[in-house]
């Protein structure tokens, strides 16, 4: 593979290495010993003219038709798709997910490139009549500003295509400070964007730590929107900053995502649901199965079932076609839900049915491997019903009736995506309705939520607004309601409406 060494930031139209910046190493999390690339541990300072390019650029780029921002979105979404096999090994390597999760990685930001090119020609706003005569309303979409946009590491070409296709077709520019475990990918991902005609300016890359880079974003008084995927604890401390310097901001954090399995499901479809829910992309996604709340009546034929499949899914390097999981993307993330499989495993009553250790031998032992583990008879009280393991980890829960089943999914503190199988209607409308979620499945994994629908959660999981979908514009604009008086005098609202009833005009 002929990716470049070096993963650089994007500034002005200009690629380049900060003078004197030290370097941060992107390690392969199938083998330690591959460097993917290195990039700059950038400055406040480098930081600081990401966004005067940014600033300088909004004023043409916010004039520029949307049809026409379009043209250019649409021509990034077919240079992806050219370079789709290539971006799509790149993320097995730098992420460590299998190499088919890094196609649909990148074909879900070419999803989201037509989507929003799409929105370019559309873009709508409403008209209202007025209550005066002779007078219109109106309301346009209008872009923000600087948006600042920090993306994680899980999908490091999707997430950052769904924030700044949205923010870019909507008139904003953009600085992007991608995961500093992915950088490589961050770099493919704006050099599509700037190889498609993007003027200097409209997008801009900032590589480096979230401490530096990041901390600075969230403070920086040019910037006026921030949009971040990443854990609760970081979301909050983003809001509470962004809160201070007054921006607009949007928060997807944590999920503890929960599939139901009734009496009445086809059990072979809902293992099926399970084993991709919970233990594709290793676990490593917002939308991740990590609870599965079974009907007593199939509860020990799940059990056994989930068991013995879970056994014969492949462990391996992300590049190899015929690995199912790949490793955990970097050595924190590994001792963090190895810890909680500690936790898991004194809890008296938790039975671990399957996995619970690192996987060894041979190349498994490069990487940083966890077995697929699972744990029965997992109860509310426990951590790891509670807190997001963000790993491939999966907690078991016996449930008596459809009521305790939801009731015990709703018991949680996070409310992104969840899933019900049943083959009974009724029960499956009610769950629809009595689910606290922001995505409910319907005889479907927890997993694999489609761009031109709304993605975001309830509760701890965000701050009330969506990404993707037509409502993911949202955040990126402001309205502008427009009056439009051609009576030729003054018409005074509220007051002259009983004169105007009364004169019959
Ligand atoms: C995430 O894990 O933050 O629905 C995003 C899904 C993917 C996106 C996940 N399309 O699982």
């Amino acid at each position: 593979m002929s990716s470049p060494q070096k993963a650089l930031n994007y500034i002005g139209g200009e690629w380049s290495w900060p003078d004197g910046a030290g370097a941060i190493k992107s390690i392969n999390p199938a083998d330690a010993s591959e460097v993917v690339c290195e990039t700059p541990e950038s400055s406040a300072e480098e930081l600081d003219r990401a966004v005067d390019a940014a600033a300088k650029a909004f004023s043409g780029w916010r004039r520029t038709p949307p049809p026409a921002r379009a043209v250019i979105l649409q021509r990034a979404g077919q240079i992806l798709a050219e370079r789709k096999q290539r971006i799509g090994e790149l993320i097995a390597r730098e992420a460590g997910k299998p190499v088919a999760e890094g196609c649909g990685d990148v074909q879900e930001a070419i999803d989201m490139a037509e989507l929003a090119a799409g929105e370019g020609r559309r873009l709508y706003g409403d008209t209202a009549p007025s209550e005066l005569p002779n007078k219109m309303c109106l309301t346009f979409r209008e872009p923000i500003g600087v948006c600042g946009l920090i993306t994680p590491w899980n999908f490091p070409v999707a997430i950052p295509a769904w924030k700044s296709f949205h923010a870019l077709i909507c008139g904003n520019t953009v600085v992007i400070k991608p995961a500093s475990d992915t950088p490589m990918c961050g770099h493919e991902f704006v050099r599509a964007l700037a190889d498609a005609g993007l003027p200097p300016g409209v997008i801009n890359l900032v590589q480096g730590r979230g401490s530096v880079v990041g901390e600075a974003m969230i403070k920086h008084p040019k910037i006026a929107l921030i949009s971040i995927t990443g854990s609760t604890e970081t979301g909050k401390h983003v809001a509470a900053e962004c809160g201070r310097t007054g921006k607009r901001i949007s928060l997807e954090c944590g999920g503890k995502n929960a599939e139901i399995v009734m009496d009445d499901a086809d059990l072979e479809l809902a293992v099926d649901g399970a084993l991709w829910g919970a233990f594709g992309t290793s676990g490593q996604r917002c939308t991740a199965t990590s609870r599965l709340i079974v009907h007593e009546a199939v509860y020990d034929k799940m059990l056994e079932k989930i068991a013995k499949r879970a056994a014969k899914l492949r462990l391996g390097p992300g590049v190899d076609p015929t690995t199912d999981v790949g490793p955990l993307v970097n050595e924190s993330q590994f001792k963090k839900v190895m810890e909680y499989i500690r936790v898991g495993k004194e809890e008296d009553k938790a039975r671990l049915i399957r996995g619970g250790f690192r996987a060894s031998g041979g190349r498994l032992d490069r990487g940083w491997f966890i077995e697929p583990t699972i744990f029965a008879d997992v109860d509310r009280t426990m951590r790891i019903f509670k807190e997001e393991i963000f790993g491939p980890v999966l907690s078991v829960i016996k449930v008596g009736d459809l009521e305790e089943a939801v009731e015990t999914l709703n018991d949680c503190n996070y409310g992104l995506s969840s899933s019900i199988y049943t083959r009974d209607i009724n029960k499956a409308l009610w769950a629809v309705r009595e689910i606290e979620a922001g995505i409910v499945y319907v005889n479907g994994p927890t997993i694999g939520a489609e761009v031109h629908m709304p993605f975001g959660g309830v509760k701890g999981t965000g701050n009330g607004h969506r990404e993707a979908g037509k409502v993911g514009l949202d955040i990126f604009t402001e309205w502008k309601t427009v009056y439009i008086d051609y009576s030729g005098k003054l018409q005074r609202a509220q007051i002259d409406t009983d004169e105007i009833l009364a004169s019959g005009n």
